[in-house]
């Protein structure tokens, strides 16, 4: 295997804790010799062990046995080895001390605080480092972690549940399920992907939602954020349930993605009503748009998404792909 396979390798590897890891980008790395995989590390959990540290605390368990000593290996890794002290050390002081001596590198990290630092100080050290192997696979693995730190806001997604003639509930204000179970479960994995979920004070009391990823395998849930006004709201809705919970009285938009921003959330799913929706569309801070559409009519009873058919291009969106979900349809589109 050549260094491009490697990574390949170590991509694959990180790829299966992309939903415990967030908001943190996944990250894999793989210490070889002559052409052997002496041992490998993910970032597994939010919070928890980098991958360089999983890799190298592996490999010392065949350390004088498979290889007699550090500056033998090669690291590979995704993600460029951090320099801060974050939640634990900082993965290039323990690069140096296990006497690491090569470092092939897929992406710059592009989060500021590490970004470059990481391999300046492996090159101060006497380090060999080579980067940029497979960078845009290791970026498109990390698409939101990206994203936030290149363009300086979150990536923000707007979900709804669309009647065939573009409503979004009934005007009695009575809950209404649009869609079929299918696509209701598929939201629970678009959830699943996210770093937090926003929502409005109307939802919550007219739904009165969980907003939780229910999907059958282990996910860091999305942090919840609501927008109300209120002085007092009773901790009984069922969205506050084993929830870290942020209310925000906020109104204006910007400010709002402002503030997520300076959080280490790197993407907002938008579950709301037509009034915070549009607000948000409005706003031009919207990156995806996806729409559950079911083939019933609400009729004169329903309340419309938007004001007019050409609302979603307006918007500036494009459709990216459709997918039928039993007789329902999901569309995303995209902003261009
Ligand atoms: C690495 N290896 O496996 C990961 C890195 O809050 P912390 O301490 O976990 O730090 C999170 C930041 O560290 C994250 O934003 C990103 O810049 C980097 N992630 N770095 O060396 C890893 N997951
Ligand atoms: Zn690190």
């Amino acid at each position: 295997m050549n260094f491009t396979e490697y990574m390949k390798r170590a991509i694959s590897n990180a790829d299966a804790f992309k939903f415990t890891a967030k908001p943190n980008p996944v990250v894999g790395a793989l210490l070889i010799k002559e052409g052997n995989i002496i041992s490998h590390g993910e970032h597994e959990i939010f919070g928890s062990y980098h991958a360089e540290i999983n890799a190298i605390e592996r490999a010392k368990k065949n350390l004088g046995s498979t290889f007699k000593s550090f500056d033998e290996l090669t690291l590979v890794c995704t993600l460029e080895p951090c320099s801060h002290q974050g939640k634990t050390g900082p993965c290039v002081d323990a690069i140096i001390k296990a006497g690491i001596k090569n470092v092939i590198i897929g992406s710059k990290d592009p989060n500021p605080l590490v970004s470059g630092k990481g391999i300046k100080k492996l090159v101060a050290n006497g380090i060999s480092v080579e980067f940029g192997i497979c960078a845009n696979e290791v970026k498109e693995q990390n698409k939101y972690f990206f994203f936030k730190h290149e363009n300086k806001k979150p990536y923000i997604t707007v979900k709804v549940a669309m009647s065939a003639d573009g409503m979004s509930h009934k005007k009695s204000g009575e809950r209404t399920i649009i869609t079929s179970s299918a696509s209701r479960e598929d939201v629970q994995i678009v959830r699943a992907e996210y770093d937090a979920i926003l929502t409005g004070g109307n939802t919550l009391f007219a739904d009165n939602p969980r907003m939780n990823a229910r999907v059958n395998f282990p996910v860091n849930q999305a942090k919840k954020i609501l927008l109300s006004k209120k002085n007092y709201i009773s901790r009984d809705f069922k969205f506050f349930k084993e929830a870290d919970v942020e209310i925000l009285k906020e109104r204006d938009i910007h400010k709002i993605v402002s503030h997520v921003q300076r959080s280490s959330i790197n993407s907002i799913l938008v579950e709301a009503g037509p009034k915070l929706v549009n607000a948000f569309l409005i706003s031009g801070l919207i990156d995806e748009l996806i729409i559950y559409k079911s083939p019933n009519h609400l009729g004169d009873n329903g309340v419309s998404w938007f004001d007019k058919e050409t609302a979603v291009e307006n918007f500036g969106f494009t459709l990216e792909s459709t997918y039928k979900i039993e007789s329902d349809t999901k569309y995303i589109y995209k902003k261009c």
